[in-house]
């Protein structure tokens, strides 16, 4: 029993490691375990993939390919334990995969499934047979099973050629031997497809891999070249958040385990839904568009006051309202649900996308073209919404709809429709919990009101009057501004707070709440000592 479910799982682990091998080598479309994973991401039940996500977060993806594996696992060993009837099962599962994997990327991505049963039988069948003929597959006993057993069946006991034989000890120690012979084939044919099934899986990393790609990316020239940093944007305080935020510092949100690998050669963006023409761009198409640049602060819904997943860029692209104009929305729409290589989704109000704001398809970032965590080859930035509702990554489509009829991604589980951006602020520094010397401080920091702009913003110690720190430069209302004020501090601990007021004289609410559904609020405090 325990002979035959090792067989099995050999087996099963053949299968897959042959089959990642082949993808790997082939297509990655045809990997059975993405296939299958794909099939269950779309087919779960909805309360399932909801909890999956809200108790994994972001490693929801690796909890299901391991799930998988287990189950996998499992599945096999059963197989083996059915011995020749095992191998049916084998084959009908490897026939359903393959079908799901040619309805998904055509005949040639059931190459690796198939070719992959294949194999992983033909290791059942060997072991099966054999281990029949050492004795019925049971525990590693020799001995402790009747003589006999396999003649039973019909099979004769495998001996070494010359070996003199006397008796039913002799005969048990051969068999015992055969068994061993048996066993050690299967923990290689075991090891051979864990290493196959991994290199499988580093080739297909490998040939996916667009950074090469990425790196011989000519940019094209922005009708009105920025400078990184407008003059004045930085204050330059010890300690403060630089006005513009480097690529390799900028903060990523997703929720792909593997990075999306989208070459530009199988980039395409469709706009479609409630549409007067669809059209569908290639890469090359974006090169007769005019290309703008700006200066836009990234934030995610998730940042808690006075979190970092804030960022400010250069973002290099194409206006979004010309490519919707080209393609011309219905009356009645009033949303764009964009979507991602990796069917990540987000709800955008249309109206935000066309009222004259800089919403970008963005193909570079601060000079370079997209980094490919953050999007490569393009992705949306929207002015003053959330992440979660506009700046998709490795985006692919734009479905002109209506928020009565779409619900995108993070809408579905219990995130708020909409999602502009909260006025806040955050205090950099002095440090939470600095010691500090009595005298001139500066307590500096950013401020944020996407799309309003930033009017003021002011520090408060301990229960004392409100006071107006000195601002930046504005740069524009769509980027953060850095703040400070110089603080004469006196010998005990105190508490530092700070809130903005946005560009329609609206001061940030002091209400405390959660990110979910649309964002944390509250002003941000920061307890120090002096002396
Ligand atoms: N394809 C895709 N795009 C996505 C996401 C995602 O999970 N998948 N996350 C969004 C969220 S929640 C945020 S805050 C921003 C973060 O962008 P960044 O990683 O470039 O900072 O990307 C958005 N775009
Ligand atoms: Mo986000």
């Amino acid at each position: 029993m325990i002979a035959r479910a090792a067989a099995g799982i050999a087996a099963g682990v053949v299968t897959l490691g042959t089959a990642e091998l082949l993808a790997g080598v082939l297509n990655q479309e045809g990997s059975p375990l993405r296939v299958l994973g794909d099939a269950v991401v779309e087919h779960a039940p909805r309360g399932l993939r909801e909890w999956a996500i809200e108790t994994f977060g972001t490693a929801d993806k690796g909890v299901l390919v391991i799930s998988m594996l287990v189950v996998a696992v499992l599945v096999s060993a059963v197989a083996g334990v059915l011995g020749r009837a095992g191998a049916v099962v084998l084959a009908v599962l490897g026939v359903g995969v393959a079908w799901l994997a040619v309805a998904a990327a055509g005949v040639f991505a059931a190459v690796p499934t198939v070719v992959g049963v294949a194999a992983g039988i033909w290791v059942l069948l060997w072991a099966v047979d054999r281990l029949r003929t050492t004795g019925g597959g049971d525990s590693g006993v020799a001995g402790g099973e009747p003589t006999g057993e396999a003649g039973a069946v019909g099979a004769p006991v495998r001996e070494r050629p010359g070996r003199v034989v006397a008796g039913e000890t002799a005969g048990s120690s051969a068999r015992f031997a055969e068994r061993r012979r048996v066993l050690r084939g299967l923990a290689l044919a075991t090891g051979a497809g864990i290493v196959a099934g991994l290199a499988g899986r580093a080739l297909g990393a490998l040939r996916a891999d667009v950074s090469g790609e990425r790196a011989g990316i000519a940019l094209p020239p922005p009708r009105e070249p920025l400078p990184d940093t407008p003059f004045g944007a930085d204050l330059r305080t010890p300690g403060i958040t630089p006005y513009l935020t480097p690529n390799a510092d900028f903060y990523r949100i997703d929720t792909a385990i593997t990075v999306p690998q989208v070459s530009i050669e199988d980039w395409s963006l469709r706009i479609h839904g409630m549409v007067e023409r669809e059209i569908t761009l290639r890469w090359g198409d974006l090169a007769s568009r005019p290309a703008v640049e700006r200066l836009t602060t990234l934030a995610c819904v998730s940042n808690p006051v006075g979190g970092d997943l804030i960022g400010n860029a250069r973002w290099l692209g194409y206006r979004l309202d010309a490519l919707l104009a080209e393609a011309r929305p219905l009356p009645g729409a009033d949303m764009v649900l964009s979507h991602s290589a990796d069917g990540w989704t987000a709800g955008s109000p249309l109206g935000a996308l066309t009222d004259g704001r800089d919403a970008l398809l963005a193909i570079g970032m601060n000079g370079e073209p997209l980094p490919v965590a953050h999007g490569y080859p393009a992705r949306l930035v929207v002015p003053g919404l959330y992440g979660y509702v506009s700046a998709t990554k490795w985006v692919t489509e734009l479905e002109v709809t209506r928020f009565d009829r779409a619900t995108a991604y993070w809408t579905k589980l219990g995130w708020a429709a909409e999602g502009p951006i909260k006025t806040g602020t955050r205090i950099d520094t002095p440090a939470a919990s600095a010691r500090l010397k009595p005298g001139r401080v500066s307590v500096a920091g950013v401020a944020w009101a996407q799309h309003r702009g930033i009017a003021a913003v002011e520090v408060q110690v301990d229960d004392g009057p409100w006071e107006q720190a000195r601002l930046a430069a504005d740069v524009s209302v769509d980027t953060w501004r850095q703040w400070v004020y110089e603080w004469n501090a006196t010998s005990g601990p105190h508490t530092l707070r700070a809130r903005a007021t946005d560009g329609m004289g609206v001061v940030q609410t002091a209400e405390v709440a959660a990110a979910i559904p649309n964002g944390a609020s509250g002003y941000p405090a920061t307890f120090v000592r002096v002396g």
